[in-house]
């Protein structure tokens, strides 16, 4: 009997990258092999939480003063290890860290910035939540290449990243990742410790029947928020939707991706501007949302067309299908800053 030929996310990217751009030199694979393997670290802890003592609070707080769980650093590590080993690599930037990084040496040389989440939703790790890793691939701009402060060559719009991926630690461990040539999903077989082609292509559907938000902050969404949500609720889609909110970006864009439906963070009184941030959350999902056919906004712009003043500034984001954007461009036009591509994106009317 034929076996499946099994497609590693390895031997993925070097077919891709042979694919779109013949000369490639095998550079990038080799990048990301250094994300995969911090990945299966991460992994093998995160399995083993409970017995691992890695639960609970490390007793210091990162730089936006949030508890950093023992996995938190332990995952921010392991991505800093790897991918210093990646000659290829020059900046690195991560949420538990208040600087970019440059790899000594690297000015000159190195290709790439690496921009990531280590452990995206950490707070759930103690109830066996599912958690997850976000990453996003910038180039080094020339002119920045000498430059002594990397934070500038990491400020760089959305539109600018060459791939974007997460890693969500659930039910089964699973990369999902973009090089700006459709979506693809692998799952980790322990047994072989490789991530292995499961979800070839993935599609956002045009439309869902969930919606995906923390209702608890309903009375500090702006208006136009809740008449959006309201109408959803109502059936004003044809279909009454469902709520599902677990409370980690990556498992809720995760579902939303394969599911369709609509996940917003919008602007609250506690975090006017968005609690998601923008370089390593809400960009990543974005470039993987809009590969996939879906599309993703700040309520005023396209995600991607931002350009970033803060290596960890916030943005509120709504992500999901087709349809439902459209329905949401309804209740909350784009801003006068809208981008010609949310127009194209929605087919929105003049
Ligand atoms: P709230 C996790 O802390 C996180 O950064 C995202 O993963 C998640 O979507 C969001 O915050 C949840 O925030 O305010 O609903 O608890």
């Amino acid at each position: 009997m034929d076996e499946p030929a099994i497609v590693t996310v390895q031997q993925h990217i070097l077919k891709e990258q042979h694919q779109h751009s013949p000369t490639a030199s095998g550079s990038f694979s080799w990048l990301l092999s250094g994300i995969t393997l911090a990945t299966k670290m991460t992994e093998a802890r995160v399995r083993r939480a409970g017995l691992l003592d890695v639960i609970g609070a490390v007793g210091n707080t990162n730089t936006h003063g949030e508890q950093q769980q023992k996995l938190d650093v332990f995952a921010d590590r392991a991505l800093a290890h790897c991918l210093c080993l990646r000659e290829n690599v020059a900046i690195i930037a991560s949420e538990e860290c208040e600087d970019a990084i440059l790899f000594d040496g690297r000015a000159g040389s190195g290709k790439y910035i690496v921009v990531f989440d280590p452990l995206d939703g950490s707070s759930n790790i103690d109830v066996n939540v599912s958690v997850g890793t976000i990453f996003s691939i910038l180039e080094m701009p020339e002119d920045a290449r000498f430059s002594e402060d990397p934070t500038e060559a990491v400020l760089q719009p959305g539109t600018r990243q060459l791939a974007a991926g997460y890693v969500v630690y659930g039910s089964s461990t699973i990369m999902v990742y973009t090089t700006g040539h459709g979506v693809h999903g692998f799952t980790l077989d322990p047994s072989i410790g490789a991530y292995v082609l499961s979800h070839e292509n993935i599609r956002m559907p045009e439309s869902g029947n969930y919606y995906s938000s923390n209702d608890a902050y309903w009375e500090t969404f702006p208006e136009p928020y809740r008449d959006y949500l309201t109408f959803l609720r109502k059936g004003g889609m044809g279909r009454r939707y469902a709520l599902r909110y677990i409370g980690s970006l990556v498992a809720d864009f995760h579902r939303t991706l394969l599911r369709g439906g609509v996940f917003l963070y919008p602007p609250t009184d506690a975090n006017p501007q968005g609690k998601l941030r923008l370089l390593y959350e809400a960009n990543p999902v974005a470039f993987i949302a809009e590969q996939a056919g879906g599309v993703a906004t700040d309520g005023r712009q396209r995600v991607l067309d931002v350009t970033p003043t803060d290596i960890h500034q916030r943005t509120p984001l709504i992500v999901g299908g087709r349809s439902e954007l459209a329905e949401f461009q309804r209740f909350v036009p784009p801003g006068e800053r809208e981008s010609n591509a949310s127009r194209e994106l929605l087919d929105v009317g003049a």
